[in-house]
């Protein structure tokens, strides 16, 4: 059974589907160990393992290399993060022949202009591209992929730009009728008022709703479900949570200089054969 096929089982299930950034293969795999039921190439992590800004310094290639990592270590579906399709609707149509002959699931694309800012950065001002445009960038996605099963979510960052309820709704609609599979709603609101105001309007039933609760963080998977959304994305946790330890244990060996002072935070190196995260040789 493809990737693909298997998201579309999910979608088709009852209840939410709550799936886990991830970054590399190892942390792709330490997602589905905890049982998640899919992974996000997230632009944000792939970027920050990079050491570089989430605002498309990465190329297609290499973000496509880390969903590919991440889909070849597991046997869950792969949401990838493509941003806004690096470019025009020409370079959609590539971005899908690539990302669907690796296997992947799926492909998110939200509507900021090139180059996009990471939705959380501070003092950026933010522009979106026409929604004509994204729309046609759907619709060129749509009509690129071979599999009926491979799945496109179209993203608008209306409320992160600030523009509003009224063209967040303009812009999901207009999406689902250019075609997309499933319509994320992002916003940066510390409260779930706004994506849940979005889902109580959201009147294209046949298209369901996708959120990704990063700042609104003491809402339930349970809640948004029961506020309409389907697909829940908890989004860079892996990462942040690794940047914390890896700073406190490096931090600590260089002021103590003993290897032994911070071997309470590791594993031993075996341990990551034995708990399967890496195949035996
Ligand atoms: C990402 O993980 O790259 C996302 C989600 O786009 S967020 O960073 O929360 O905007
Ligand atoms: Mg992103």
């Amino acid at each position: 059974m493809t990737k693909a096929r298997k998201l579309r089982e999910l979608m088709a299930r009852p209840g939410p589907i709550v799936i886990i950034g991830a970054h590399n293969g190892l942390s792709g795999k330490i997602g589905e160990e905890a049982g998640f039921e899919g992974l996000w190439a997230s632009g944000f992590e792939i970027s920050a393992s990079y050491a570089v800004p989430d605002a498309n310094i990465l190329t297609m290639a290499e973000n496509l290399s880390a969903a590919q990592m991440m889909n070849n270590s597991t046997s869950i579906p792969v949401i990838a993060d493509c941003d806004n399709g690096y470019g025009n609707a020409i370079n959609v149509i590539r971005c899908i022949e690539e990302y669907e002959r690796a296997g992947i699931a799926a492909i998110c694309m939200e509507d900021n202009v090139f180059p996009k800012r990471c939705s959380f950065y501070a003092g950026v001002k933010r522009e979106l591209s026409p929604v004509e445009e994204h729309a046609g960038k759907i619709r060129a996605a749509k009509a690129t992929q071979k599999n009926p099963d491979f799945v496109v979510i179209a993203r608008t960052e209306a409320l992160i730009a600030g523009w509003g309820m009224e063209e967040a709704l303009m812009r999901g609609r207009a999406y689902a009728d250019a075609g997309a599979d499933m319509v994320l709603i992002h916003s940066k609101s510390k409260d779930p008022d706004e994506v849940i105001s979005f889902a109580k309007q959201w009147d294209r039933p046949n298209t369901p709703l996708v959120c990704v609760p990063t700042i609104y963080k003491g809402t339930t998977v349970d809640q948004l479900h029961a506020a309409g959304f389907k697909l829940i994305i908890f989004a860079n946790h892996a990462i942040r949570s690794s940047i914390k330890a890896m700073t406190e244990t490096l931090t600590t060996l260089k002021r103590e200089m003993y290897t032994g002072s911070v071997e309470d935070n590791l594993l031993l190196p075996t341990a990551i054969l034995a708990l399967g995260l890496v195949a035996a040789p």
